[in-house]
């Protein structure tokens, strides 16, 4: 070993001729400025040392370069910037070669593919994921790709920006090899392979590349059908169609197009989301130690308790599944049984797992008394503080000591449920989101006395069943469905003053949610809003305006998509219709209510539904129901079908700023008082001019 020198982020070592440039940026080597700087003098020093006669650039660690460094996005960029370090490298007059392992992802494939070999490890996932934050591969990943494996797959993994596994990349051409080994010796033996003349090297700028509009046409038809409303997929497709050019021309393009999207808030929007996913995670409890879960118990097997035992028995849990008679159990068991059948079918389990799971790790009984063993107990029975309290005080005379007994409650008070036990320190509520195996959030309710470990312990299951925890404090809907019934009203306030639900949902379908709110109560069965409205009909306040129309939809029988009518008419095999009969309903009681329609436009049932939301939010967030506004974002996004290029309620109200939101609201309240009201941390941060953004450091 000679000339050993160290650089910040990146270490440097020559060895018999070979230059070894290791990336050393923990966590996931992004390539930050002090990468990109480091890496750059790395090349030119090896460029100019006559010893040298190999580079070979590999990652310490974990990982080769999971790309640039997203924090950076959105400051004013430092030279060098990566495009230029990628063009340094594929200009070295010396043969570079590349080693990956990890995840060599957008700028850090780029900076592979800017090498002359690309070597991976076993394992090893590359990919150009940036339209998945809102931007385009802007290191020359949209030239150079396609001189390597042409416009057609080049287009279909930039737009898709899905990972790709080292085995589909060698067939694909995207790398050259795959080699065993530490990266550091697999770098060693390569270089090694470069001289004997076993492995070829290439300038993939260089590469000649076949001009393909048909592709061209065809992605841009398939993203305007299904992505119009994001922005940087287009780009990127624009950016590959200057491929075909000159390679300087074409990576300028790509630049130009880079900064567009590193403009729009569609960007900010998508890492804002990325960075929430994981902040979620930091909790007061992280440092408790979760409490070991191997066997877990499911008290109920209607939608939410089957798809919850799903969700365990993908993740390798044993499960018990409890219903209270043969014949609830048997609907249960064949419900499970139809959702693992569903994971076959969609590729995510094979048969043999499939017969695996249902021989020897699910059980079903109806004798709670088969829980005593388990580590985990989750209920999810019949919405009802009665029936609850009754069942947990059942469990703590059955349960082993130390199990966690977790409530799967979408509403009630997770407090009076643990004092119908004598360990409210075990207690916990853990709320999942219906279909429980597909969507990705749980609540984690912790009540007055919940136990720290017992709050990780929740934590922990999530991860393991690779859903997204977000912890929520105790009030009537926790974070999100208490958001939800604020804002949800808005929307049939508008109904009722002048749009229709068919102009409704699309303008927030416009806007970016999934589906629009009617459409969703079809889906959810409007019998069960219509039973939590009568519940709370006595507690409602005299001043609140309530509109009857979803009650007299349900009086019809109509429940939505399950009876075939609803707000929409579902036919057969056909597509939704709007429902006739609603608008005659609704115009009964717009007459008895003595209102006259007036028109909306789609910007400001938007403006409303959103104001609504945000407010709400503010609320939640004000009395320490949520964390940080990132934590409310978070079960928008993966809890509610927020759209993820928004970033969530909070970021999007930060792009409207507190004082735009305040004078919406004293708009609002003109018509009513009772429902716009402007919370006081809102009224706050619109007199010192602060941002949920702020809120969220520290
Ligand atoms: C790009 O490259 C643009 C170029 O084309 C153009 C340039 C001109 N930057 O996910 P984890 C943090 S766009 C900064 O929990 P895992 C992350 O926040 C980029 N930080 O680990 C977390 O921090 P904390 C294209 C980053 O093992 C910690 O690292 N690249 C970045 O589950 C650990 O992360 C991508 O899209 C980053 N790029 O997964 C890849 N990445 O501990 C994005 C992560 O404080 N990254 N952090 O919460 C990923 O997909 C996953 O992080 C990865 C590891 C698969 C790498």
């Amino acid at each position: 070993m000679m000339n050993i020198r160290s650089a910040p982020a990146v270490r440097y070592e020559m060895v018999d001729g070979t230059a070894l440039i290791a990336i050393d940026n923990p966590p996931v080597n992004a390539s930050s400025h002090d990468v990109r700087t480091a890496l750059l003098e790395a090349v030119r020093q090896a460029e100019a040392d006559e010893a040298v006669d190999a580079i070979a650039i590999f990652g310490a660690g974990r990982t080769f370069i999971a790309g640039a460094d997203i924090r950076e996005f959105g400051k004013p960029p430092k030279d060098p910037i990566l495009p230029d370090v990628n063009n340094a490298i594929e200009a070295c007059a010396k043969p570079v070669i590349a080693i990956l392992h990890g995840t060599a992802l957008g700028g850090g494939f780029e900076v592979a593919l800017a090498a002359h070999a690309r070597i991976a490890l076993p394992g090893t996932q590359v990919g150009l994921p940036e339209v998945t934050l809102g931007v385009l591969p802007g290191a020359g990943g949209t030239q150079r790709a396609p001189r390597l494996i042409g416009i057609a797959k080049a287009l279909e993994i930039i737009t898709e920006g899905r990972r790709i596994g080292a085995e589909e990349a060698l067939e694909m051409g995207l790398i050259d090899r795959i080699a065993e080994g530490e990266p550091r010796d697999v770098a060693l033996e390569m270089a090694e392979e470069v001289r004997q003349g076993n492995l070829g090297t290439r300038r993939t700028g260089e590469l000649q590349v076949s001009p393909d509009d048909a592709a061209i046409a065809d992605v841009s038809e398939r993203l305007k059908a299904k992505q119009a409303h994001l922005f940087s997929p287009h780009k990127a497709v624009e950016a590959v169609a200057g491929c075909t050019g000159p390679l300087a021309e074409g990576l300028a393009q790509e630049r130009a197009l880079f900064r567009q999207c590193i403009e729009s808030p569609q960007r900010a929007g998508l890492i804002h989301a990325f960075f929430a996913e994981r902040a979620v995670a930091k909790i007061p409890e992280a440092g408790a130690t979760p409490r070991p879960v191997a066997g877990a118990g499911v008290i109920g097997g209607g939608t939410m308790g089957s798809g919850i035992a799903t969700a365990m028995l993908l993740a390798g849990l044993n499960v018990t599944l409890v219903e209270r008679d043969e014949e609830a159990l048997a609907r249960g068991r064949a419900s499970v049984e139809g959702n693992l059948a569903q994971a076959v079918k969609r590729g995510k389990l094979d048969e043999a797992k499939r017969a695996a799971i249902l021989a020897e790790r699910l059980k079903a009984t109806t004798d709670l008394g088969a829980l005593a063993e388990a580590d985990l107990i989750v209920e999810a029975v019949f919405e009802d503080l009665e029936v609850k309290t009754e069942l947990f005080a059942r469990l703590d005379a059955i349960a082993r000591e130390g199990a966690v007994l977790a409530t799967n409650t979408s509403y009630l008070d997770v407090d009076r449920i643990a004092a119908a036990t004598s360990r409210p320190q075990d207690v916990v509520g853990l709320h999942f989101f219906s279909p429980a195996h597909v969507m990705k959030l749980i609540e984690v309710v912790v009540g007055d006395k919940t136990a720290a470990e017992v709050v990780a312990t929740g934590f922990a299951l999530a991860k393991r069943l690779r859903k997204i925890a977000v912890r929520a404090g105790v009030c009537d809907g926790f974070i999100g469905n208490r958001i939800l019934a604020h804002y949800r009203k808005s929307v049939d306030y508008l109904m009722m003053d002048g749009a229709t639900p068919q102009q409704i949902d699309p303008a927030l379908t416009g806007f970016g949610f999934a589906m629009g709110p009617f459409a969703v109560s079809d889906l959810a069965g409007l019998d069960i809003g219509w039973a939590t409205r009568k519940r709370h009909a006595a507690m409602r306040p005299a001043e609140e305006r309530y509109i009857p129309i979803a009650d007299r939809i349900c009086e019809e029988g109509w429940f939505g998509r399950k009876t075939g009518k609803g707000f929409y008419v579902y036919p057969q095999g056909g597509k939704p219709e709007p429902n006739p009969e609603v608008a005659r309903i609704i115009d009964e009681e717009r007459a008895k209510a003595g209102i006259l329609p007036r028109n909306f436009e789609d910007d400001e049932i938007v403006d409303r539904y959103m104001t609504a939301m945000i407010a709400e939010a503010a609320r939640v967030l004000e009395d320490g129901i949520a964390q940080r506004p990132i934590d409310i974002d978070a079960v928008f996004l993966f809890g509610y079908g927020f759209p993820r290029f928004r970033g969530g309620p909070l970021h999007y109200a930060d792009t409207l700023g507190a004082k735009e939101l305040v004078a919406r609201i004293e708009r609002y309240a003109e018509e009513d008082a009772h429902y716009w009201q402007v919370p006081p941390l809102l009224a706050r941060m619109a007199r010192e001019g602060t941002r949920f953004a702020d809120m969220n450091e520290g």
